[in-house]
């Protein structure tokens, strides 16, 4: 096991419904730890950069649309193994497919409006928290 950080987005259909802090509540009891947070307004550019990986793909647009529909919580994530336990907490992207407990069974509206984002990979965790933190934001304790 190895202390590893991970990006994790609150998005806007659980922003909207008032879940930031029931869902940062699984988070913490997880045993991973909140390191860094800011609420914050996507642009279009914004967030076409952030899901650029995805440009492709025929949700695109869509999942650009919703991103920016209403606030989102951007938040960095300390723990052992912390981007393959989010990836756990979170649950599959297609709720129907999550387990019972995770954050998208619970909460996810569709496999789109499905309330979290979490890092896939080591590489990606460091270009997503870059992406949206400085250095000086991020107390590592
Ligand atoms: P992940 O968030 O579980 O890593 P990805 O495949 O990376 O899933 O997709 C990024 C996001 O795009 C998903 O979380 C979801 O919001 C949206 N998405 C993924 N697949 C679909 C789809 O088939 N239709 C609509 N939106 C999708
Ligand atoms: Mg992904």
């Amino acid at each position: 096991m190895s202390i590893e950080k991970t990006l994790s987005i609150i998005k806007p259909d659980a922003t909207s419904r008032n879940l930031t802090g029931q869902i940062n509540s699984i988070i913490e009891k997880s045993g991973l730890k909140i390191i860094a947070q800011k609420r914050i307004k996507l642009t279009k550019d914004i967030a076409s950069r952030f899901y650029e990986v995805h440009k492709n793909r025929p949700f695109f647009q869509d999942l650009v649309s919703f991103m920016i529909s209403g606030p989102v919580v951007v938040q960095v994530l300390q723990g052992d193994d912390a981007i393959a336990l989010y990836r756990q907490v979170m649950g599959a992207t297609n709720p129907e497919e999550a387990e019972a407990g995770t954050i998208r069974k619970q909460f996810a509206l569709s496999i789109e409006a499905n309330s979290v984002h979490g890092s896939d990979s080591t590489d990606n965790a460091n270009k997503e928290i870059s992406f949206f933190f400085a250095e000086t934001e991020l107390y590592e304790s």
